[in-house]
């Protein structure tokens, strides 16, 4: 009789205890499952102003200049076996979204880990839209890549721009690149621009998927303000 209603209250005593401890362990146990399950959507990062430093010319006027590096795997992500366009700042960042103001000078210097790839449009082995129409590779001023050695192409329609990327040699070193260099000047006209690589570099029958087909890789945005 007295027992029963003696030990009832010490049992109401731990009873809040204990679902507080369960709580707290169900909440360490479901934000570890998190923590080693979690896959930051790669190509929502739109962070690749890490890449872009400005400088000033002689004469006052700004340049934006973007470091990017293609790399045959991206090695971060939910698909870390992509190729893509990346920063080249640590922790890197997919290097394809931008905001730039409009009506700006832009350099592009890209560093290419990548081999050849066979363009399906040799038309894109013509550099387009840059300022005197050319593009560096190694050093050497080029005005058309030779389609064999073309590996991806730096492609914005709205610009008007389109340029070859070298592949590296298929005997290279690990570790080797080929760097490209470009100017062009963006449009006068606020708005958000796509861009991409127009040759067949992804996975599938065409070539034309995975990297290619989403956004972060081979593909991204010019957002200028
Ligand atoms: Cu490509």
């Amino acid at each position: 009789m007295d027992e029963s209603t003696d030990t009832v209250p010490t049992r109401q005593g731990l009873g809040p205890t204990l679902i507080v401890f369960l709580i707290v362990i169900i909440a360490l146990a479901a934000l570890f499952t998190w923590s080693i399950t979690y896959r930051a959507a790669y190509g929502a990062d739109r962070t690749a102003n890490s890449a872009v430093s400005v400088s000033s010319t002689t004469s006052g006027q700004k340049v934006y200049t973007i470091h990017l590096a293609i790399q045959q795997e991206v090695a971060v992500g939910p698909h870390a076996d992509f190729l893509g366009y990346q920063t080249e700042t640590k922790p890197v960042h997919p290097g394809t979204f931008f905001t730039l103001p409009r009506n700006s000078l832009v350099t592009v210097v890209i560093h290419n880990f990548d081999s050849a790839t066979a363009p399906r449009n040799e038309f894109f082995s013509l550099v387009q839209g840059t300022i005197g129409g050319v593009e560096t590779v190694q050093g050497k001023t080029l005005k058309v890549m030779d389609p064999a050695v073309m590996s991806h192409t730096f492609t914005v329609p709205d610009f008007g721009v389109n340029v070859p990327m070298m592949g590296i040699p298929d005997n290279a070193k690990p570790g080797a690149f080929e760097t490209m260099k470009f100017s062009f000047r963006t449009p006068n006209k606020a708005g958000v621009y796509r861009w991409q690589c127009i040759v067949p570099c992804g996975s599938g029958q065409y070539g034309n998927g995975g990297p290619m087909s989403e956004l972060g890789y081979m593909s991204g945005m010019f957002t200028l303000t």
